[in-house]
């Protein structure tokens, strides 16, 4: 129904008309826009396996600025901790790893066909950061609940200034692109929740954490600083050193052990928690008794490691199974290495069996 219907009731309260305007005009993707979506999808797809071509030769700044207004509404529109229902799938970092992302829809399936969740850093460290946050603004644009995306550390303007992204931005369009991102960035979901039981978020917990009403409420736009529930969600990390929480070895937030979890799935009413933020040999690991799962979602990261990729996947069961990319045979010159364990479980049998399960989780 369009919002002039409402004039045509009688007998029944008239909804204020211009909040009536906002949500129709949000919540469908115009057919002219679906259009114009599709096409610049089609392009950016033109990129996958043709390195000859960047995102310069098929997209210019101008539609980049507009893109990114659309998408930063639809954020806005969105609950700061965003929730969606499985089946769904839970991707970990990228880190302008365009190609590698690619790879990945072949393996997992493409957007609208299966729903995805993405918990951050887009960008910096890789060649192609720009090329990866417009194809999921893209499809965030088109299929806005299809696709999900939360924000990472690298997502922040004080991260992407040093790691690459703002280089890329101004050897490919001029630095003040790079301070439209910076806008979009601030409006974007920090946190997220499937069919009410698992909670993501590109980090992890915070000692602030202590309803999800608290992530809710942060106000957008917002500029994680030095300390705090945003810069917790962004980037804390699991320790398997021990049970509460201990100052992080980045300099920055904290790590928490099994006893946090624990407490956290408690009070919040949850069953696990998926996050992303560091490497994984395997592309995931689990820890905390299976009720926290770290993601990363490209391989050979930054070249400097063996690491496969990994997306997570939840039925609509809520079951746990995993999808893995196994990475490209190196050259024996390369110089990568395996990542380290980063928070396993102590016990060396438990350890074991999370990194072979692949069989759907269910819960005890
Ligand atoms: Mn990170």
């Amino acid at each position: 129904m369009s919002a002039d219907d409402n004039s045509n009731k009688s007998g029944s309260k008239e909804i204020p008309k211009q909040e009536t305007q906002q949500k129709l005009d949000l919540a469908k993707v115009d057919p002219k826009c679906a259009e114009w979506m599709d096409d610049c999808i089609k392009r950016l797809n033109g990129l996958y396996n043709n390195t000859a071509i960047n995102i310069c030769n098929v997209m210019s700044g101008y539609e980049i600025i507009a893109i990114i207004r659309l998408v930063e509404n639809i954020f806005m529109d969105e609950s700061n901790l965003c929730e969606a229902e499985a089946p769904i799938k839970v991707v970990g970092d990228i880190h302008a790893q365009f190609q590698d992302l690619n790879r990945l829809f072949d393996l997992i399936g493409r957007v609208p066909e299966e729903k995805l969740m993405f918990l951050g850093d887009y960008v910096d460290r890789g060649p192609q950061g720009i090329e990866v946050v417009m194809l999921l603004f893209c499809l965030k644009i088109r299929y806005r609940d299809r696709i999900y995306l939360l924000r990472g550390n690298h997502e922040t303007p004080s991260v992407n200034k040093i790691y690459g992204f703002y280089v890329e931005c101004q050897v490919k369009y001029g630095v003040g692109l790079w301070w439209d991102f910076q806008s979009c960035f601030n409006r974007m979901p920090m946190a997220g929740l499937i069919s009410k039981k698992v909670l993501c978020m590109h980090g992890g917990l915070s000692p602030e954490l202590i309803t999800l009403d608290t992530i809710r409420n942060i106000p957008r736009p917002c500029e994680p600083l030095d300390r705090g529930l945003l810069i917790d969600l962004l980037w804390s990390d699991p320790t398997n050193k021990g049970e509460g929480w201990f100052h992080s070895i980045r300099g920055i937030s904290y790590m928490f052990g099994k006893g946090v979890v624990e407490q956290a799935c408690k009070s919040l009413e949850i069953d696990l928690i998926i996050r992303a933020h560091q490497v994984v040999q395997d592309g995931y690991e689990m820890m905390s008794g299976r009720r926290l799962i770290t993601v990363f979602s490209v391989p050979n990261y930054c070249a400097q490691f063996t690491n496969a990729a990994a997306v997570v996947c939840l039925n609509a069961n809520l079951e746990i199974s995993f999808q893995q990319m196994l990475p490209p045979p190196l050259p024996p010159t390369a110089k990568a290495k395996a990542a380290p364990a980063i928070a396993n479980d102590t016990n060396l049998e438990n350890a074991k069996a999370d990194k072979e399960f692949i069989k759907p989780f269910v819960k005890a």
